[in-house]
Formats: structure tokens, C-alpha cells, sequence
């Protein structure tokens, strides 16, 4: 009787340990429509998903010289995970025009 009880007290003090340390990685969507990114800026951390959504009917990409390029078709969707740091002003290659920004805090 009295083992019973500590393996249960283990058991949901391991529960507790778990919920304390959820995933850190997020997911961060930004839309595209009619030639905008939308929000035009975005911060994220090392290890976030950066999901664009393509709501025009031309491709678009998401370019940072160097960095970065994903190119999103018409009605769909594409990611990317960053792994570094820093400031990135990117645009898409097709329309100069379109500029957003990806604020990358250190971890
Ligand atoms: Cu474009």
C-alpha cells in the first residue's frame, strides 16, 4: 500500500516536470496578399518555423541575400526554420517591391 502511493506521487511529479519545459519552437505565419507580406515584421528565435501563406495567384518568394530563399507558389504554402541570428530584410525575387523583415533574437 504505502509503495503504491509513492510510485503515484512519482509518477505526477514527472508530469509536472514535463509541463514545466514545453516545446520552445514556434511557428509564425505570415500571409501574402495582394503583393504584401503581412506583418511586415516578424520576431522570431533560433529553432522557429517561419510559414508563408500565399494568398495571390502568382508565385512570390521570401529572399534574403545569402540567407535565405523560399519560393511560395500561388495558393500555398512554405517554411523555413531559422538557425541564426540577426536582422533580415528579405523581399520577393518577382516583385522588388515586396519587403518585409525577420527580427532572429540569440537564443
Ligand atoms: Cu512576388
Amino acid at each position: 500500500m504505502q509503495m503504491k502511493r509513492l510510485f503515484f506521487s512519482a509518477l505526477s511529479g514527472a508530469a509536472i516536470i514535463m509541463a514545466s519545459f514545453p516545446a520552445q519552437a514556434a511557428t509564425i505565419e505570415i500571409t501574402i496578399e495582394k503583393l504584401t507580406f503581412n506583418p511586415p515584421a516578424v520576431d522570431a528565435k533560433i529553432g522557429d518555423t517561419i510559414e508563408w501563406v500565399n494568398k495571390d495567384i502568382m508565385v512570390h518568394t521570401a529572399t534574403a541575400d545569402g540567407r535565405f530563399d523560399v519560393m511560395i507558389p500561388a495558393h500555398k504554402s512554405a517554411s523555413f526554420t531559422v538557425t541564426k541570428s540577426g536582422a533580415f530584410d528579405y523581399y520577393c525575387r518577382f516583385h522588388p517591391n515586396m519587403r518585409a523583415r525577420l527580427n532572429v533574437a540569440a537564443n
